[in-house]
């Protein structure tokens, strides 16, 4: 799945969608679709210039960036400003979530802004291969900070002040919480701390433990069933391709690789966004009672992942990939190529035990990488890793949260310190960017309706934790004369 992708079914704040999974685009139309239309403190797009390059002292393009703000919670002129990082999908405004909560509770100001390419932030009429060299989390990092500086000038000259800046804190969930945590950790002077939810700061290669925490967040019962799924459809596969691709809606999926990750993906979902049961239950009951176990995933994938979740077929669709104008569902392409050029994420099968088809290979995403950008490119995970530190990320004043039964969690922090504390949120359906969404439930709804939730300690207690975090960091902010230190 890619990382945002996030399936709550009325509320979810389409910020957190950063997608992560391939599963993480198909997961931010989801999250699109499964969030209301008034689930936003504001909507009101606001626009500045932005450096194309900012690598490059003699490219001087621009391009406009959107973003949002929202100071109804501001207690001027010296509270703090809450910068909420969009990700790896069209940031449509400023979701009324959890973030909404800590603003008011710190009187603070909140603003989002779209990363460059995705929505409306696009710098070119076209997103061909060419025109993606500047698509990158180095140059999305530098976009951060030039806004931060640019708002605060605004605010600033809002309030008559000049020569003051106001405490700054940083959010971001998925990737977005792994641009939180690098923010922190290549612009410390530029924010007070940052959140960094189920953030990826690890880039990975071949990505198996993905599979792998499916099975263990799947239980034996449900991932046994799983595992047949996968061979049933395997075998069909091998003998009537046409009628197996029908059963699922997808016959525009003509090549087996994308369709075998399409049918993974649907399964990721569940997990991921909390909500376990809505496969598992069925899926189980049709393997106990000897029923067609195919068929039951279809009719799972057909009415909950493509109907309510809102998942599109086209997503996993190479020809839809390779398309360059620029659509709703650009953000698709725009994610394989940050995944195909920097950080991978490749969720290849186990080589022992998976749970998707093993064709779902490193041969299967290099080949998608090749084909959809038409070069050979690979990632260049090593590369992330050594500029960004990985999981020895040295970054200071950042919390990591991570949901117990997410896969991505594997490619967060693993290690908890004084000063970059990190906690694992713990429960049946506590998945991707728990933290800031309602509480995990399912469906998913805003700020949870605590009858329905499993575990809303688990969830509560860590919060408790990042207002302590967050209080305290902003509190040495600001008496240190706003050093950032
Ligand atoms: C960005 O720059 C262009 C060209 O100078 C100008 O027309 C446009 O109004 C600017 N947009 C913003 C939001 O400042
Ligand atoms: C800022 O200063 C101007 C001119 O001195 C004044 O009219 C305005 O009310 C002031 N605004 C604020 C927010 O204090
Ligand atoms: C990824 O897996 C492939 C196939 O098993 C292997 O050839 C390759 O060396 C692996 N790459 C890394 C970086 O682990
Ligand atoms: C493969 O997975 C099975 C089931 O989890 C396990 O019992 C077995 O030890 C594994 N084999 C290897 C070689 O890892
Ligand atoms: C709570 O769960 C019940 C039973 O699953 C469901 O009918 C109801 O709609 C849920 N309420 C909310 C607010 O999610
Ligand atoms: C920050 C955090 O909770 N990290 C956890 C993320 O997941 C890894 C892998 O399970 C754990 O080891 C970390 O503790």
């Amino acid at each position: 799945m890619n990382l945002v992708t996030v399936l709550v079914l009325f509320t979810v704040s389409l910020s957190f969608l950063t997608t992560v999974s391939h599963g993480f685009v198909s997961q931010r139309a989801v999250l699109q679709r499964l969030s209301g239309s008034n689930k936003y403190l504001t909507t009101d797009e606001l626009w500045f210039n932005q450096t194309l390059d900012h690598y490059s002292p003699y490219d001087h393009r621009r391009f406009e960036q959107r973003y949002y703000e929202y100071l109804d919670h501001f207690r001027a002129p010296d509270g703090p400003i809450f910068l909420k990082i969009c990700g790896e999908s069209s940031c449509s405004g400023i979701a009324n979530d959890y973030l909404s909560v800590l603003a008011k509770k710190f009187g603070a100001a909140v603003v989002a802004l779209e990363h460059r390419y995705y929505g409306k932030s696009v710098p070119f009429d076209s997103l061909t291969t060419e025109n993606l060299r500047y698509l990158s989390s180095k140059q999305a990092l530098f976009d951060l900070a030039v806004f931060r500086h640019h708002y605060q000038e605004i605010l600033s000259y809002k309030l008559n002040r000049t020569n003051v800046e106001n405490p700054w804190f940083f959010f971001g969930v998925s990737y977005a919480g792994a641009l939180s945590a690098w923010f922190r950790l290549k612009f410390p002077h530029l924010t007070c701390g940052s959140l960094a939810s189920s953030a990826v700061v690890l880039a990975v290669y071949n990505f198996t433990d993905f599979d792998r925490q499916i099975g263990e967040s799947a239980g034996p019962e449900c991932k046994a069933a799983l595992k047949e799924t996968t061979h049933l459809v395997e075998e069909r596969l091998a003998s009537n391709k046409k009628a197996v691709k029908t059963l699922f809606g997808s016959d525009e999926l003509e090549i087996d690789g994308d369709f075998l990750y399409f049918l993974a993906d649907a399964a990721v979902m569940a997990f991921q966004y909390g909500n376990p049961d809505v496969l598992c239950t069925p899926l189980v009951q049709a393997n106990k009672a000897g029923e067609d176990l195919v068929d039951a995933y279809a009719k799972y994938v057909k009415e909950y992942y493509l109907g309510s979740a809102g998942a599109k077929v086209e997503t996993y669709n190479q020809k839809h990939l390779k398309a360059t104008s620029i659509t709703e569902d650009s953000s698709d392409r725009l994610w394989w190529f940050q995944a195909c050029t920097e950080v991978a994420y490749f969720q290849v099968a186990p080589s022992n035990d998976s749970i998707r088809s093993s064709k779902i290979d490193t041969r299967y995403h290099l080949d998608l990488c090749k084909n959809v950008f038409g070069v050979d490119i690979h990632p260049q995970v090593d590369v992330t890793n050594v500029y960004y530190g990985a999981t020895k990320v040295a970054a200071s004043k950042v919390v990591f949260t991570n949901g117990s039964q997410d896969p991505w969690r594997h490619a967060s922090k693993k290690i908890s310190t004084p000063d970059m504390p990190s906690y694992l949120i713990s429960c049946h359906n506590c998945g991707h960017g728990t933290d800031l969404r309602g509480c995990p439930q399912s469906p998913f709804n805003l700020e949870g309706n605590a009858q329905n939730c499993s575990s809303p300690e688990a969830v509560q207690k860590v919060r408790q934790q990042m207002i302590k975090h967050i209080d305290f960091w902003l509190s040495e902010c600001q008496a240190g004369g706003r050093s950032y230190k």
